[in-house]
């Protein structure tokens, strides 16, 4: 039964996975049905505000949900949100048994639906694929359950962890594969950071450029000081998708100049590094971001490791070895003498995208 459960509890955390980029604040949540040894109804939470997975698995399987094993990688709902409770549709539906990845970290369910399915007399097991489940919201559940947004960290870096040469030539170090890997983690993340220096150096867009409906993120620009040129990409296109982070370092003309490309500009509280990034972070939340992909270089990357705001490193190695002691590497600042106190990561893994290698990992807290 083990292999079975867990064979169609991945099929859910595939369907789910559809929603990425369309659900968020919301999770990730995919549903199968099955009688019989055959499956009767999938569906998955395809758009924020929509049918949970579990009505749109229900409504393909129709009537023959009656006695049938319902999977799903969310325990199901039990309050009335945007939709109305699952629970009480899976018991009216009649399902047998349900099968669970993990309890659902909203307040307002919290076991809760999980319970209500007991007394109602089904037969209900849990944590099926637990850590999958886990992985696959991490950013829901980091969101839902400390009002704080989930923080990753992307680089690209040579085997020997450059991320461009001398002279500041750093197109491309990674794969065409791996770059639309990371517009599809782009079209899921509220928000990107990055650094003025990256803003002068590559004059990104930081936006979405896939084939289809997906949503660019939010960019945000540390400029402590108001250097941003006012012809840079983030100033010129889509302006108002912009914020730029200052401090009273910046001239005062500077900021007006800023304003009126049209992007936002906040004054921040300073820290040695910069703009305070603990503070940019409470801006962050409350504004509603569920994530912040951070996409900078050394010196960035550098200040929100050491400040303890990255939850995740994702970071992509191409197959190249540059070479010198003069090419960048991905942080930067006075280094520690010791071994122990270098930052750890934790539950590392590793996966191949084209010819590059995907690792990563969690960072561990204090
Ligand atoms: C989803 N999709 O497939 C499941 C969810 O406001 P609502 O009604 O959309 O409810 C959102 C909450 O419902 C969400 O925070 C989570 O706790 C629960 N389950 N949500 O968006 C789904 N199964
Ligand atoms: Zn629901």
């Amino acid at each position: 039964m083990k292999n079975i459960d867990e064979a169609y509890m991945k099929m859910a955390l595939e369907l789910a996975k559809k929603g990425w980029g369309h659900v968020s604040p919301n999770p990730l949540v995919g549903c199968v049905i099955i009688k019989g040894g055959e499956i009767i109804g999938m569906g998955y939470h395809e758009k924020f505000g929509q049918a949970h997975a579990e009505v749109n698995a229900i409504r393909a399987a129709g009537e023959s949900s009656r006695g049938a094993t319902l999977y799903v990688n969310l325990e199901p709902c039990c309050h009335y949100g945007k939709t109305p409770p699952c629970s009480e549709l899976i018991i009216k539906s009649g399902l047998k048994r349900v099968v669970v990845g993990m309890r659902d970290p909203n307040p307002r369910v919290l076991g809760g639906g999980i319970k209500q399915l007991l007394d109602a007399g089904i037969e209900v097991e849990t944590g099926v694929l637990e850590e999958e489940s886990i992985r696959l919201n991490e950013i829901f559940i980091k969101h839902i359950s400390k009002g704080e947004p989930f923080v990753i960290l992307k680089t690209a870096v040579t085997m020997d962890g450059r991320t461009c040469t001398a002279s500041g030539d750093s197109k491309w170090i990674t794969s065409d594969e791996s770059r639309r890997l990371v517009h599809k983690i782009r079209a899921g993340v509220s928000c990107i950071v990055t650094g003025v220096e990256t803003v002068i150096k590559d004059d990104p867009m930081l936006n979405v450029r896939l084939e289809g409906d997906w949503k660019s993120p939010f960019r945000i620009v540390l400029d402590s000081k108001g250097r941003i040129p006012l012809d840079s990409k983030v100033l010129t296109q889509d302006s108002r998708n912009t914020l730029v982070c200052v401090t009273d370092d910046a001239p005062i003309h500077r900021r007006e100049m800023i304003r009126g490309t049209g992007a936002e500009l906040r004054v921040f509280p300073k820290c040695e590094s910069g703009v305070d990034l603990k503070v940019l972070l409470a801006d962050i939340a409350s504004r509603g971001f569920d994530s912040v992909l951070v996409e900078a270089g050394a010196r960035v990357n550098t200040s929100f490791l050491r400040s303890g705001l990255v939850d995740k490193v994702m970071m992509f190695m191409a197959p190249k070895i540059l070479t010198g002691s003069e090419s960048p590497t991905w942080t930067a600042g006075s280094p520690p003498s010791l071994m122990k106190d270098a930052l750890e990561l934790e539950g590392l893994w590793a996966e191949s995208v084209g010819p590059d290698i995907l690792v990563q990992g969690y960072m561990k807290g204090e």
